[in-house]
């Protein structure tokens, strides 16, 4: 019926509300009757409803009267209409508008919710907590709640409204506390705000300091990784196309002793293709708007709309952003990470190869459709760049050694054949250049010796994608974005639960959508997506159409698979369903760089070309060592691409389990990009999909704080009156919890440990606290009498 969540009131009695705002009131003998309010019920008794209008959106109306099971309401327009009860949903009375945490309202169901978080987003107010994950609206403006001004009140704790500076918070306070390390695990959609809200984060943490500018090192590596890991995409002006997780460290006093980045597969395919209305990477832009002549010169440098690479999308500019304004931005930045300037320019060189190499055009040179290189100015100037023979880079490019038994023959490539290695070539290079990057940032933000204390993690990863049409690069979005969908599944609610019915404490389970079997779809061996994917790229006379075939022969029981007309076939993801073309999937996932290509680098007289030539013979799992004159045609040994993606996301989600998780959902309330459009429906699928209602359902009847039996007695087992040294910690629990009048409702009695909802620690720690301070006078009243 389109609603997943049921319309639970809260309060059996809703005069209680204005008195006691977020407490929930369940006790488990009373729990069915509180629990168990229908619609009707409620809109009986409520003066506003939500009612759906026929274009899915919600209206609040006003009742006016009811009568059997219909009432008459009024329209925010005035006019007055007869409908059924079951076509009314409950409202929150207006006290609770704009609550800053949904487990606050007394009715909890999809208009509530959305209605809040509108309410509050037209306000600016942007953060919203549900439970324990912060919700993020999308601004697409700038609004007043950053800077040094804030972070330091919600330092000293004087601003408790939701935020990423108070979650940032937790994690610190939580690190040092429980002297475990944290994880702040940032998702949404793309377009949603993960790579601002990441940089909030870190710009907190980076408030609280280092040493030698290691916090401004930190800062300025998000220019540099941008420039050159993002572009503007059809969803996203600024998307990511990598995953990133930062790392960063901290000293036993609290300062920041380093950091660490770590990448995922970046979208190589960007270099050399791009769709209409989207552009390649910022950092090419950038330099071509923003050279100094010296270096365009030296690099023979032309605008971005002489080069066929960037040429091709139709799409130079972004609207609002100063590409020479920002070359300045990224090259200060790579001063500020120790990348000198000599290097600097070694890398503008391998860009302008990149560009230069997208302009080599091929002429046929006989009637088998064989082609040679153009000697024009795009194979000069790329021959130049890499710092190779002209002749080596025109053979490079249309031809192809390969063995033969023991001779090595020489063969002619076709038209489609030495453009695929040009671009081959040019996608590597960039590849190798982004990771090289990162290694010489990794370097200069190394922690060392110094490596003693905790970290937080920071982890920003491309968001789910879905356009019209889906290629291999959204197949491994998406599939991360699902790995990381069921690490968020299985913290909120599977963990959760599970410790509530190992205890042995009443609980009545709360069900979530599990993605489990979506995972299997990709997992499964040896019949999942990316087994048979890996087994159709080895075989020689794999097509992509074979590959589409054997999906749909293997797969086709599996309620989240569906195979389509021709070469595609559609995923029913845990975000929505996705229509994958599958056009291209083997040689992306195959990913080969001819040896001929990975030769004519190591043969450059440039530094990098030869690193990145080294860097590709140890990508693959059996390197092709030694003399690079023993060829094996193209390595057959390499890992696939997607082979390599999955073990670095198993060894993501393994480094993540062995942190405390902190969840921020960014929401993006308008496909316009655009400040101010909220549209209902589109948030409302991003709300059902990340399960921020069940979540909240959860916490609001669930027990989040819980203390050991033991580590309870010794706490507070001082502040009773009567004499309990000789009982079990169970007992002294027990009797500390009557002493306190700790109303039933609020805690459970679990085997080992107690579980208390929200807040109700807090009494007694205020308690123990003014206790020890009462003992501590005393005690500093005496020794100055007895002086
Ligand atoms: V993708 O998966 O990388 O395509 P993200 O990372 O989720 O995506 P991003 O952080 O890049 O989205 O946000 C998109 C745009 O929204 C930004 O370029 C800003 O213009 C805008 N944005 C996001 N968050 C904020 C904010 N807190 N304040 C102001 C924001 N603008
Ligand atoms: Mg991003």
């Amino acid at each position: 019926n389109g609603e997943l969540f049921e319309d639970r009131p809260l309060y059996a009695n809703e005069d209680s509300i204005s008195a006691s705002l977020p407490q929930p009131s369940i006790s488990t003998s009373s729990s069915e009757s509180r629990w168990s309010d229908t619609n009707a019920y409620a809109s009986k008794k409520k003066l506003q409803s939500w009612l759906q209008l026929s274009n899915g959106d919600w209206e609040l109306v006003k009742i006016i009267s009811t009568s059997g099971t219909e009432s008459v309401i009024s329209l925010p327009d005035g006019k007055v209409l007869k409908v059924k009860d079951e076509s009314l949903v409950s409202a929150n009375p207006d006290i609770l508008d704009g609550v800053d945490d949904l487990m606050q309202l007394s009715y909890l169901n999809e208009p509530s919710v959305l209605y809040n978080l509108q309410h509050r987003y037209n306000q600016n107010m942007i953060y919203t907590k549900a439970g324990p994950v912060l919700v993020a609206v999308n601004p697409f403006k700038k609004v007043p709640l950053y800077g040094i001004d804030y972070i330091q009140a919600y330092k000293r704790k004087a601003i408790e409204s939701p935020h990423v500076y108070a979650i940032t918070d937790s994690a610190i306070r939580e690190m040092t506390r429980d002297e475990v390390n944290q994880s702040i695990i940032i998702s949404g959609e793309s377009g949603a705000g993960k790579t601002e809200t990441a940089k909030i984060a870190m710009q907190y943490l980076a408030a609280l300091g280092g040493g030698s500018g290691i916090e401004h090192e930190i800062l300025k590596t998000n220019p540099i990784l941008e420039a050159f890991g993002n572009g503007k995409t059809l969803r996203n002006d600024n998307s990511s196309r990598f995953g990133k997780l930062i790392e960063i460290h901290f000293s036993e006093t609290g300062k920041i002793s380093g950091a660490n980045i770590q990448t995922f597969l970046l979208e190589k395919s960007r270099v050399v293709q791009c769709n209409e209305g989207e552009r390649s990477y910022h950092i090419f832009y950038q330099l071509c708007a923003g050279a100094p002549q010296s270096l365009r010169e030296k690099l023979n440098l032309r605008s971005a709309e002489d080069y066929k690479y960037l040429r091709q999308s139709n799409c130079f500019s972004i609207t609002g952003v100063d590409d020479a304004e920002e070359f300045r931005i990224v090259t200060d930045a790579l001063d500020v990470v120790h990348v000198s300037k000599g290097d600097q320019e070694n890398v503008f060189a391998m860009l302008a190869a990149v560009l230069w190499l997208g302009n080599i055009s091929f002429t046929v040179i006989d009637n088998e459709n064989h082609v040679q290189a153009v000697e024009d100015e795009g194979l000069f100037s790329t021959a130049k760049l890499i710092g190779c023979d002209i002749e080596d880079l025109k053979l490079t490019l249309s031809t192809r050694k390969m063995k033969v038994g023991n001779d090595i023959i020489v063969q002619k490539l076709t038209l489609s054949q030495a453009s695929d290695a040009r671009d081959a070539l040019a996608k590597s290079i960039y590849a190798c250049l982004f990771d090289w990057l990162v290694e010489q940032i990794n370097k200069s933000l190394a922690v060392g010796k110094r490596r003693t204390g905790r970290s937080i993690s920071i982890l920003d990863i491309y968001g789910f994608e879905s356009f019209n049409r889906n290629s291999f690069e959204q197949f491994c979005i998406n599939y991360a974005n699902e790995r990381l969908q069921q690490h968020f599944n299985r913290h909120l609610f599977k963990l959760e639960q599970e410790e509530y019915i190992q205890d042995g404490i009443d609980w009545a389970k709360v069900e979530f959508e599990d993605n489990q079997d979506c995972l299997n779809l990709f997992e499964k061996k040896p019949l999942g997506l990316l087994s048979l994917l890996d087994e159709e790229s080895t075989f020689p006379n794999g097509t992509d159409l074979t590959f589409a075939d054997k999906l749909k022969q293997h797969l086709k029981s599996n309620s989240c698979f569906r195979g389509e007309r021709d070469k595609a076939f559609t995923v029913r993801h845990y975000a929505g369903e996705v229509s994958y073309d599958t056009t291209a999937f083997l040689e992306k996932n195959r990913d080969l760089l001819h040896v001929d290509s990975i030769q004519l680098l190591s043969s450059s007289k440039c530094h990098l070309p030869q690193i990145f030539a080294s860097y590709m013979l140890t990508q693959s799992e059996k390197p092709v060592v030694g003399p690079l004159h023993k060829l094996g045609g193209a390595d057959s040994q390499k890992l696939s691409v997607a082979t390599k993606f999955k073990a670095q996301l198993f060894q993501l989600m393994q480094r993540l389990e062995s942190t405390t998780p902190h969840f921020i959902r960014c929401i993006k309330p308008n496909n316009l990009q655009s400040p101010g459009s909220y549209e209902q429906g589109l948030v409302l699928q991003q709300l059902r999909c990340c399960g921020v209602l069940e979540v909240v359902r959860i916490s609001r009847s669930g027990f989040p704080t819980r203390m050991s039996h033991q580590k309870f007695a010794k706490r507070y087992g001082f502040l009773l009156l009567e004499n309990v040294a000789s009982q079990d910690p169970l007992s002294v629990s027990v009797a500390i919890l009557h002493q306190f009048n700790i109303l039933p409702e609020m805690y459970q009695v679990g085997y080992t440990k107690l579980f208390f909802r929200t807040g109700q620690i807090g009494v007694l720690e205020d308690t123990r606290n003014r206790t020890l301070h009462g003992i501590l006078r005393v005690q500093s009243c005496f020794r100055g009498y007895q002086a």
